[in-house]
């Protein structure tokens, strides 16, 4: 069985993001990374800040169990790129027989066939802010994928900063048009302890993104979120 560096299995919580806003889930965050986004809120599963524990499938939902007894039927994989990783294929399988449903979160950056069985795949392109460069034939590979799958949801989540990672978002949407679009304030402020006045920051700052698309028709089908998470707890991990 092909082995998972895992930095974090934490949970029962709420996924604070996307398209299962809202989901009482558990939280599977595996180690490495092919991007170095400038604003990485999960910069340890990549800096060399933290050791990841190489896990087999069997063990990571034993794991699971253990810290989620029976609270949970939901398992959220994210990272890092949980997509450079074969022996997530597995942990899926193991998942799915016990009955427990999926999500994943990647960058779209390197495709896993493992992808087809999950039930909610989040695609995360990143926008010129985080400094990172797009391979377009290579998203355009996942959301043809991803479209093609019976019974099975998936939707583009783009971090927003500023105007220019806007106009990034909106040519993700031309391009693709028929996939769900969700735009999600970026968190400028990584190094706040204080989770209220962070909560005040970022909440204007959803007000500035919520502003900024309200008087624009390339964006009357989208949905802008905050990450409900940091609103919650600030920068605190394992939440
Ligand atoms: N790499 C994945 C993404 O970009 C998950 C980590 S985000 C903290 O969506």
């Amino acid at each position: 069985m092909k082995k998972i560096p895992v930095l974090e299995i934490f949970g029962p919580t709420i996924q604070g993001e996307g398209m299962v806003i809202g989901q009482k889930t558990m939280f599977v965050r595996t180690g490495g990374c092919d991007y170095r986004c400038s604003w990485c809120d999960s910069a340890f599963t990549w800096d060399g800040s933290q050791k990841a524990a190489v896990m087999d499938a069997a063990s990571i939902v034993e794991k699971l169990y253990e810290k989620g007894t029976n609270l949970f039927s939901h398992v959220t994989i994210s990272g890092g790129n949980p997509a450079i990783h074969p022996g997530i294929h597995s942990l899926i399988e193991e998942l799915r027989n016990q009955g427990i449903q999926t999500a994943v979160e990647t960058q779209g950056s390197i495709w896993a066939e493992w992808m087809i069985d999950i039930d909610e795949v989040t695609i995360s392109p990143k926008p010129p802010s985080s400094l990172m460069k797009t391979d377009w034939e290579k998203l355009d590979y996942y959301i043809n994928r991803l479209e093609r799958r019976p019974n099975k949801a998936f939707s583009l989540k783009i971090v927003i900063f500023n105007k220019e990672d806007l106009e990034y978002a909106a040519e993700v949407h031309t391009r693709y048009p028929n996939a769900p679009m969700f735009l999600q304030v970026g968190n400028d402020d990584l190094t706040e302890k204080e989770a209220g006045m962070l909560r005040d920051h970022l909440l204007e700052r959803y007000e500035w993104l919520i502003s900024e698309t309200m008087d624009d028709a390339r964006w009357n089908d989208v949905k802008i979120l905050p990450q409900l998470h940091t609103l919650l707890w600030g920068n605190k991990q394992g939440v």
